[in-house]
């Protein structure tokens, strides 16, 4: 047994050398035959050939059953006789959902427990007939209408008279049915199934129904009509499999078996978006934020992998999926999410991108008469068709929508969006002292300081490497006295170590991920030879989140937070560097079926964990790199493996604007790039454009060159430390959007479309964004950058340069010149936003620091904005523990009211300063009105050059109302 956990570690460690000597010399790109291609995928293959044009579908209208919120009908394949059940359900906020399954599957197919990904059942809300025919039913739904096309199959959605929607309209709906595996017991003659499939029956979903039947009759009719069903099927299953590709029972890739006991049982449909040019999100790709056509190229993969050093604008999965798509023109915006957690892959073409060259010039020349189209091409390898149509028809109903259904991203503690010192790895508790000493001599604010997989006992996650870290207790101890937090690496995986607690209880109360036959399944990871708890299964995750116990992981303590890496998950010795797809989870399901759910589900039960270590006291912040639809409620995620290239700095934005927008917001790029050694300008430019991104955290590889800000030269390093300080004064704004966030859902960062979704200019524009709606930024991501062209939208806005208070017209473009020391970043007349402009060594101690407001005004000479604030850390705010305040300047008047009485909190925070931009002359007086009636006249100072009024000391706590009057 010793025997075998010394190779393994040995194997471990030699394959990391491996991968480290590569990475020196330099030679390493993406490993692309690690990873499939469609053409290596059996079920990609069998979709991308299915033919456009009419659908072997169609709808049985006999069959249809109508109720006050949904409608249920079958579907029948006229190739193999096989019918489904569509189910198509109105829900609230011009929301529908379309769901497709088998009518009789031999078994239960995988869908996602409620709750995990979706918040609850949704709610459903009235539908209407309002036409129906032999061909065709048309209900409405608020102010939608849809419409259920008989032959061929066709769903069609409009939303006040556009059509946005269109299912099958192209014909590619494939549903490959469950069945037995043909052969020596394959079933003859009617209605019995061979001896191997037996076993796994279960009872078959109740058929719906509205009409009532005299008793005892209730099933003979039904179970007449299935027997039927199932004979007429049958005789045509054979026909079908024999008519279908191989590799239907049994895969491989690079030597890999994929036993397929279920054989195939994927899933895909066509999903088209009429009118509309441009669509967004399905996100994790390194990619433009407009997705392109993938006529030429593969289709976009969705399947949670870890790709050692990804390449960039490429279709290829990468470690998080969520399957959320919106598109959006002039008029509207539509999302489409597709609840399936199995491997996705999706295909785009567009009307307008795959013109020809030739048919392009003819356009140039008489002018396109062509209404935009993007056809959309959806296939999972299993699973159901589950798929939720938000009607919008605005970019924000579309994220509230989606919001209602998967939920928001919790308000962090503050510590969390202030700035992270990260690297692989700071050795020992001396190298943690002297980070933190040198941050504080260089005078360069910080939060959390980070450890990776090199602080462990031999990658044994929740212990200490005794020499290097004798005294971790001391060591939080003595960063959290500057207010400060630290972060450990806790991978899923578990080293096969009899003596390692986490694992032998793991092993012991038999809590694993199975290997197809049934046995623990076993791979390769950091540690060497490892198993995975399989966090599919509730009361795992209950398990695991009781680690965090500080009796339990000896040596942590309320300051120190966690890291979830590797938890695609990632098998060194694994297909693709994962799961085999036939490992057992919970409930018997495979791989497969939930492979896209697997990180998810350990990120939240490690957040249960932070929570439950403090009696649910303390908010949680956990960092995953995997993620699904609704990580965004268990916090942090961030893109992974980058490169210190610039290439990976500009990718980094519409990264993160694509994670905005499917509501992971919580996001952000290793600043300077993990891998490599980056530039000293690339790293001050990087520090500048992750200052406004939500997750703020430097990172690098265990073999670069050290890169600590306070390293740099002294030039770049001023910059860096500029950029850190300017975000800890924009903290308020941020915990403000974030709050905001938790309530309404949305991005906090987000293209510029979202605000002036008529500004067509913006529907392709991805190296610039906005910042809630007041601050727009557009990092420079070139080597030697001196300025860059800067588009300020909105016909009527002004902007205002944030450092300088120069002003520019929106609807416009203007060079901005932008050396070194400048990030370009802009307020948007009419907001107001709350700084603190104290600067400390950490978020911690601000606390109590008092604000200054910085009003922007508009041409009317107004301005509005919100200041939100509680505790910082606890849950208290859930209960009313807050303030959160309406700020206005109107007819030279500054307001700050309660925006939401319910909220109260003692606090010492006060207001320092209001600053007024764009103001006309020095006012003669400036008067303070509190609550309590009484007026006190404030000092003012005017810039004549800046056209700023700076109003002194109101010294009014934050808590109070209060107006101030200019004369
Ligand atoms: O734990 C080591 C690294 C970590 O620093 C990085 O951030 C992760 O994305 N981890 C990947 C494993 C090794 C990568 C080569």
């Amino acid at each position: 047994m010793a025997k075998t956990t010394q190779t393994s570690s040995w194997m471990a460690t030699t394959l990391h050398l491996i991968c480290c000597c590569l990475l020196i010399s330099n030679i390493v790109a993406v490993s692309r035959d690690n990873f499939k291609t469609c053409d290596q995928s059996g079920f990609c293959k069998r979709h991308r050939a299915v033919p456009s044009g009419e659908s072997p579908y169609v709808i049985l209208m006999d069959s249809l059953k109508i109720q006050a919120t949904n409608v249920q009908v079958q579907l029948l394949n006229t190739k193999n006789n096989v019918r489904l059940l569509l189910e198509l359900y109105g829900l609230q906020e011009n929301t529908a959902r379309l769901k497709i399954n088998e009518l009789n599957p031999i078994k239960p197919r995988f869908e996602i427990p409620i709750g995990d990904v979706l918040v609850g059942e949704p709610k459903q809300q009235g539908i209407k007939i309002i036409d129906k025919n032999d061909q065709s039913v048309t209900f409405g739904l608020e102010n939608n209408k849809v419409v259920l096309t008989s032959k061929p199959f066709r769903v069609d959605f409009f939303t006040e008279g556009d059509h946005v929607v269109g299912v099958n309209a192209q014909g590619l709906l494939k549903f490959e049915h469950l069945r037995t595996k043909p052969g020596w017991f394959h079933r003859v003659g009617t209605g019995i199934y061979s001896w191997f499939s037996e076993p796994f029956r279960e009872p078959k979903p109740a058929e719906p129904d509205n009409q009532e039947k005299p008793e005892g009759e209730e099933n003979k009719e039904d179970d007449e009509a299935e027997e039927e069903n199932k004979e007429e099927e049958v005789a045509a299953e054979t026909q079908d499999q024999q008519s279908e590709e191989p590799n239907l029972w049994e895969e491989s890739f690079k030597g890999f078996a994929d036993s397929k006991p279920n054989g195939p049982a994927s899933v895909g449909m066509d999903i088209g978006f009429p009118g509309f040019e441009h669509v967004y999100g399905i996100p994790e790709h390194a990619e433009s934020l407009a997705l392109k056509s993938t006529k030429d190229t593969d289709p976009y993969r969705l399947f949670n992998l870890d790709v050692f050093e990804y390449e960039l604008y490429n279709p290829m999965a990468l470690y998080g999926s969520v399957p959320l798509m919106i598109a959006h023109n002039e008029k509207r915006t539509v999302g489409i999410y597709w609840n399936n957690a199995a491997e996705t892959w999706i295909d785009i073409r567009s009307n307008v991108a795959d013109k020809t060259f030739l048919s392009k010039v003819a356009d140039l020349v008489k002018g396109s008469s062509d209404i935009p189209q993007t056809d959309t091409h959806w296939f999972s390898e299993s699973g159901i068709i589950d798929l939720f149509i938000m009607m919008g028809p605005s970019p924000k109903q579309v994220f509230k929508q989606y919001a209602i259904l998967t939920g928001t991203t919790p308000l962090p503690p503050l510590f969390a969006i202030a700035y992270h010192q990260c690297r692989w790895n700071y050795n020992d508790q001396d190298d943690v002292k002297n980070v933190d000493a040198n941050m504080d001599k260089f005078q360069i604010p910080y939060d959390v300081i980070w450890l990776d997989i090199e602080h462990t006992d031999g990658k044994r996650y929740f212990t200490w490497e005794k020499d290097k870290f004798s005294h971790p207790e001391d060591m939080i101890n003595n960063v959290a006295s500057r207010g400060r937090k630290m972060v450990t690496i806790v991978d899923p995986h578990l080293k096969k170590d009899d003596n390692f607690g986490v694992y032998a209880d793991c092993k012991n109360h038999d809590l694993t991920v199975k290997n197809k036959d049934g046995g623990e399944y076993e791979g390769w990871c950091w540690p060497g030879s490892s198993i995975w708890p399989d966090f599919l299964n509730p009361a795992i995750r209950k398990w695991w989140a009781s680690k965090f116990a500080y009796d339990q992981y000896k040596g942590s303590t309320s300051d120190l937070y966690i890291w979830n890496d590797m938890n695609e998950p990632s098998v060194f010795n694994g297909p693709e560097i994962t799961f085999h797809k036939d490992v057992k989870h919970f409930g018997g399901w495979e791989n497969r079926d939930i492979h896209n759910l697997y990180g998810m589900y350990v990120h939240h039960a490690t957040g249960e964990g932070i929570k439950l270590r403090s009696n649910n006291e303390q908010r949680p912040f956990v960092l995953s790199r995997a993620f699904f639809a609704g990580s965004q409620r268990s916090g942090a995620i961030w893109t992974g493996d980058n490169m210190g290239e610039w290439s990976h700095l500009k990718v980094s934005n519409p990264m993160i604007l694509s994670l905005n927008l499917v509501g992971i917001t919580f996001s952000g790029a290793d600043i300077g790039g993990f891998f490599r050694n980056p530039e000293p300008e690339l790293i001050a430019r990087w520090y500048q454009a992750a200052a406004f991104q939500p997750f703020f955290r430097a990172h690098a590889h265990l073999d670069t060159k050290r890169r600590e800000p306070y390293l740099l030269d002294e030039r770049l390093m001023k910059v860096s430390r500029d950029a850190i300080r300017t975000r800890y004064t924009f903290l308020p704004f941020w915990y403000t959007l974030y709050y905001l966030g938790e309530r309404d859902g949305g991005p906090l960062v987000m293209p510029l479309w979202v605000e002036y979704p008529e500004d067509k200019s913006t529907f392709q524009m991805d190296d610039q964004y906005l910042l809630g709606t007041s601050i727009l930024v557009k990092p420079i991501t070139e080597a030697g950058g001196i300025g860059t062209t800067v588009y300020f939208p909105g016909q009527n806005e002004i902007w205002y340069d944030i450092l300088t208070q120069e002003t520019y017209k929106g609807g416009a473009s203007t060079y901005i010149n932008a050396a070194l020391e400048k990030i370009p970043v802009f307020q948007r007349g009419g907001s107001i936003i709350p700084r603190k402009m104290r600067i400390r060594r950490s978020s911690g101690l601000m606390h109590n620091d008092p604000f200054t407001f910085v009003v922007c005004l508009d041409k009317k000479g107004e301005a509005e904005g919100d200041v939100y604030v509680d505790e910082y850390d606890s849950f208290k705010y859930k209960s009313g523990k807050f303030i959160l305040k309406k700020l206005t300047f109107k007819d030279n008047v500054f307001e700050s009211s309660a925006a939401d009485p319910s909220g109260k909190l003692d606090t010492k925070e006060w207001i320092e300063r209001i600053v007024i931009v764009g103001y006309p002359h020095q006012p003669k007086a400036a008067t303070l009105k509190s609550g309590k009636g009484t007026l006190v006249s404030l000092d003012t100072v005017y810039d004549s050059k800046t056209k700023t009024v700076t109003v002194r000391k109101p010294g009014i706590n934050i808590a109070d109302d209060f107006t101030i009057k200019l004369s």
